[in-house]
């Protein structure tokens, strides 16, 4: 029998949903922090073998909304719950639970698994059910997941690929460039600035030996801006290093990486800066 299926993953913010969607596919192909709110889009990272395929769907951590972004960023977690055929509810072990997050398990639908994350570090939970217990870290028991997984999706008398082999997910290698410059930024710097932090690729040259990408990081106001930049540029020169290197390992080829730092007030809550954004 061949499985394949849709399976969405959700929770609070720093929950572990990409460190694990990255674990299970082998490829990076969402950016993780320690800063919660990190993932804004809705991420397919694609796991095929000859007997299976799961299209995992990364999503926003659920957060109450304080701008346009945060709408959007819920409304792709609602989606994706819609029309999958699974859904994993990761929860963090490593926090303790608050009265909305146990209202949340109450009122999951009847075809979701209850993940507990970060098994590797002491339990803060007492009481609350799940399905099994997991370390994105460590890979413990994600053999044992990926099964549950399996038994629960669509099988198939013969093989039914939902993507193309070969393909881990379903964004493009601007969109995987342009966050991984946004990791970089979200790592070094502290308080509210990530979270105001956007980033558009603005030209993509593939040249036959070397890619030239300018790169504009959208931020929201002038004293941000400075942290961006840094002493002499310091803050940006170690953000521009660390991002090209990732971008000539995606690409195979020497790369020219420029960047910009924009200010673009109150960005999050302008439907159409979110739209040119990809938002
Ligand atoms: N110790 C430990 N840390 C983990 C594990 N999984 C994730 N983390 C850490 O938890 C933090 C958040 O991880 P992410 O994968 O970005 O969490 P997320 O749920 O995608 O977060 P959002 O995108 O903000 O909703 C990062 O610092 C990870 O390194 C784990 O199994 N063990
Ligand atoms: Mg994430």
């Amino acid at each position: 029998m061949f499985r394949a299926g849709f399976v969405a993953i959700i929770g609070r913010p720093n929950a572990g949903k990409s460190s694990l969607v990255n674990r299970l596919v082998g490829e990076k192909v969402a950016i993780i922090s320690s800063k919660p709110q990190t993932t804004r889009d809705n991420i397919l990272g694609i796991l095929t073998t000859d007997d299976y395929q799961i299209v995992f769907v990364d999503t926003p951590g659920i957060h109450h909304s304080k701008n346009h972004l945060d709408k959007k960023m819920m409304k792709n977690v609602r989606s994706a719950i819609s029309g999958v055929d699974l859904i994993a509810y990761l929860l963090d072990t490593s926090k303790k639970i608050d009265d909305e997050e146990r209202a949340y398990l109450q009122h999951l639908p009847p075809n979701t698994l209850v993940v507990k994350t970060k098994k590797d570090l002491p339990s803060k939970l007492t009481g609350e059910d799940c399905d099994l217990e997991i370390s994105a870290k460590t890979g413990e028991n994600l053999s044992t997941l990926l099964e549950m997984i399996l038994q629960r999706l669509p099988a198939y008398e013969s093989p039914q690929y939902l993507f193309e082999k070969g393909y881990f997910t379903d964004k493009s290698i601007k969109f995987l460039i342009a966050e991984q410059i946004r990791e970089e930024a979200l790592n070094i710097l502290h308080e509210e600035v990530p979270h105001g932090i956007a980033v558009e690729i603005i030209r993509f040259y593939e040249g036959e030996h070397i890619v030239e990408i300018d790169a504009d990081i959208v931020c929201e106001n002038e004293r941000h801006k400075g942290m961006i930049i840094g002493k002499g540029g310091s803050i940006l020169k170690t953000i521009g290093t660390s991002a090209r290197k990732y971008a000539e390992e995606l690409l195979g080829k020497k790369v020219m990486l420029k960047l910009f730092v924009k200010v673009e007030k109150d960005w999050r809550n302008k439907p159409e800066k979110l739209k040119n954004l990809g938002y």
